[in-house]
């Protein structure tokens, strides 16, 4: 069966990868998928989700809440592979993949699928979206947060402008073509089917960057008018989106791919959306 393989194949990059990232190997079980039936029609995402969260990665954590655990995820989540930032077009092709067409990418705020290859900056473009804007900080895009995948998603070219480096909030008018999403002067609001996602970038993000190797410390904050202070807002509101808005398998298959093949660290709140509780 190709699923079979598929999953095989997905088992020994697995394997590899967690050997390159000092990780114990966990079980190759074929029956420890989880009670879900694979879907026929997205045997990739079925293959990568049978190995979500892979046993010892979170070892460390238990009985931890607030400040310790957000100690001991950015110890195990500053474990990682570096992207340059020209290698980030090819991993977003694959992350960001569209389910249904793997000549396409999904473009995160409109949620229109574009062709891979219409990468690039011009009108009709896709291009690479800091979600936790790199003015914020101002980190820039050399190795670093600025190239770290778990945060760039594709975003059509106008949009993205439109998005600019504005903080998120609820509220304001339909962006043009940004698929619900709506803005005003001060801040954005993606479409609630990435509500949730966005909210859980911000949160890795601040996890990940905490004032150490020369990076600044990012956290979310309750302002729309952090500037190039290293904060995001609206902290209230991000915790309400990843409330409403669960991890689904299209973000969560994408955060197996950046474990297993690029960046070899896991968004810990797409795996437990509850410790953003915990933690803020
Ligand atoms: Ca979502
Ligand atoms: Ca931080």
């Amino acid at each position: 069966m190709p699923a079979v393989r598929i999953r095989r194949r997905k088992a020994v990059a697995l394997a590899s990868a967690a050997v390159l990232a000092g990780l114990a190997v966990p079980a190759l079980a074929p029956g420890s998928a989880g009670a879900t039936a694979p879907t026929p029609a997205d045997a990739r995402t079925a293959a990568v989700a049978a190995y979500a969260a892979p046993d010892g990665y979170y070892d460390g954590v238990e009985g931890k809440t607030g400040d310790a655990l957000k100690s001991a995820l950015n110890s195990i989540v500053s474990d990682q592979t570096k992207l340059s930032y020209s290698a980030v077009w090819d991993a977003l092709k694959d992350t960001d993949e569209d389910p249904s067409n793997s000549g396409n990418v999904i473009l995160l705020y409109s949620g229109v699928s574009r062709s891979k290859s219409a990468n690039g900056g011009d009108t009709g473009d896709w291009n690479r979206e800091h979600v936790w804007a790199k003015s914020h900080g101002d980190f820039g895009t050399s190795t670093g947060p600025g190239t770290d995948i778990h945060h760039l998603r594709p975003t059509d070219v106008q949009v993205n402008s439109v998005r600019g480096n504005k903080d998120f909030d609820n509220g304001g008018s339909a962006v043009a073509n940004g698929g619900g999403s709506l803005t005003d002067s001060d801040s954005f609001e993606p479409r609630d089917a990435v509500k949730g996602d966005v909210a859980r970038m911000i949160f890795y993000m601040a996890v990940r960057y905490e004032g150490a190797d020369g990076w600044p410390d990012l956290e979310p904050n309750d302002s729309v008018n952090n500037g190039s202070a290293p904060y995001i807002g609206k902290l209230a509101v991000l915790k309400e989106w990843n409330e409403q808005d669960p991890p689904d398998a299209f973000e969560q298959r994408r955060n197996d791919v950046i474990f297993e093949s690029y960046q070899h660290n896991r968004n810990p709140f797409v795996d437990h959306p509850e410790w953003v509780e915990s933690i803020w």
